[in-house]
């Protein structure tokens, strides 16, 4: 939640917090408005990459196979997606000998146009700037760690045109936008449908519910520090007594993925008043000695997409399964910016572009590990401690340090992306 000394109070200035939210009808103002944003970015999409002659449309080729995992891979098209929606260009996705399903991305979703799949074109180059592409038909696009020059179209920036409604709408517009790219792409085929659909039943996944993710085998002391079931649990406790008071709680259910098999036996046996819902075989299957095969992107699809409709998650944000289950988790509620708590990182993208705040109260430092901040200082920020303070740097004194979470507020760039005025005098005229 956030750093609360008296449970009691935090609960309910919390529930306050929610009711007044929905006052005043301004619940289903924030619905209408969500429902109209996301239409409007699914039509530009949609019109994009349904150019009228693929021979001659200008074309971004993307290849998924970035050397790693599932959540990296998507995060990866997501950033060409970005970047060809910016540079109007139609996405084509190349993904053939996939390491997760050798017959490519359309064994699973939907594939990313009806129209225009043949990366063919009269001239073909490798990605040098959006000007210097100008004559170019056919651009491939590195992995954004090899991009050069950067175009301004990344993460975390939005676009200018809807950035006031964004902002009005969602407490992390950044997200949002990022999302819109995710729901597009994980548009599932039936049987893949078909499949969620038996597996909710099967499972008996039913809310409230809260997903816990557990990431371990090759993460643990490389990327990640090891996480007991205990410092989870925590915070799920927490959110059930937040939940109770607003909704009949019959069972305290959790969403448990994992790639550690061991954990679902130990979780039941340590909280035996929760009811654990996870499919171990799925776990066994995101094992590093069966991870890329597609079997184990069944489950993985399936354990973000049960994620993602949990109530609240409680995970790592420093694993890309979480925050992909966070992206598409946006796209299910008006604003699910705060249904989260990550257990180390705050939310970002990867490759994207400095994250700031800005600071809205003075700080004096207390201690040699503080850094002072005075309003309107400009913070790149490292990371959320999560007990009051974050780290950063004040690039105003170039000096690196802690800060109270709450004298600073999010930074949010906005970038010029192109208009789509024809995609939406279509959708109007749908509309009427
Ligand atoms: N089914 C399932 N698979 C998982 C789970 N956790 C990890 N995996 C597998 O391990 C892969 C991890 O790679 P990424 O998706 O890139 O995520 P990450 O390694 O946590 O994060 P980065 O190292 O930042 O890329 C996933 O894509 C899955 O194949 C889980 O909870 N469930
Ligand atoms: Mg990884």
């Amino acid at each position: 939640m956030f750093p609360c000394r008296q449970l009691a109070l935090c609960l309910s200035i919390m529930t306050d917090l929610y009711y007044l939210s929905q006052a005043d009808g301004v619940g289903e103002w924030r619905i209408k408005e969500a429902k109209d944003l996301s239409d409007l970015v699914q039509n530009r999409i949609t019109y994009l990459q349904n150019p009228p002659d693929c021979s001659k449309a200008r074309k971004l080729v993307c290849n998924i196979n970035k050397g790693c995992g599932y959540g990296c891979q998507l995060h990866h098209v997501v950033y060409c997606f970005m970047i060809a929606y910016g540079t109007q260009r139609t996405l084509i996705l190349e993904s053939h000998n996939w390491r997760y399903a050798p017959g490519g991305w359309e064994t699973v979703f939907l594939p990313v146009s009806n129209t225009c799949t043949d990366r063919s074109g009269a001239s073909t180059g490798h990605w040098s700037g959006e000007a210097h592409d100008k004559d170019v038909q056919v651009v491939e696009l590195p992995i954004v760690d090899s991009l050069h020059p950067r175009p301004p179209y990344l993460p975390l920036a939005i676009p200018e045109d809807l950035a006031p409604r964004l902002q009005r709408l969602h407490g992390d517009p950044s997200v949002w936008w990022v999302s819109q790219f995710v729901k597009y792409l994980v548009r599932p085929q039936a049987w893949l449908e078909k499949e969620i659909q038996q597996t909710t039943a099967k499972l008996g996944f039913k809310h409230p519910i809260i997903g816990v993710h557990v990431r371990r085998t090759d993460k643990v002391g490389t990327e990640a520090a090891f996480h007991p079931i205990e410092e989870y649990m925590k915070h799920v406790e927490e959110q059930f007594q937040l939940l109770a008071r607003r909704v009949n709680l019959d069972k305290k259910r959790v969403y448990l993925a994992t790639d550690d098999p061991s954990l679902l036996q130990e979780a039941k046996t340590k909280y035996p008043d929760y009811e654990f819902i996870s499919d171990n075989s799925i776990s066994w299957s995101a094992g590093l000695h069966n991870r890329y095969t597609e079997n184990s992107l069944r489950g993985v699809i399936l354990d973000i997409h049960f994620l993602s409709q949990t109530d609240f998650l409680v995970c790592t944000f420093s694993s890309q399964v979480c925050r992909v289950a966070y992206e598409i988790m946006q796209t299910l509620h008006p604003d699910a910016s705060s249904y989260f708590y990550s257990l180390d990182d705050i939310y970002y993208f990867g490759g994207q572009n400095a994250h700031n705040q800005i600071a809205i109260y003075p700080h004096q430092p207390r201690n040699s590990e503080d850094i002072p901040l005075e309003p309107g200082d400009v913070i790149g920020v490292a990371g959320n401690h999560w007990d009051g303070y974050s780290k950063g740097i004040n690039r105003k004194l170039g000096r690196t340090g802690l800060y109270p979470s709450y004298k600073v507020k999010e930074k949010i760039e906005t970038v010029k992306y192109p208009l789509y005025p024809e995609a939406d005098k279509l959708l109007n005229s749908q509309n009427k």
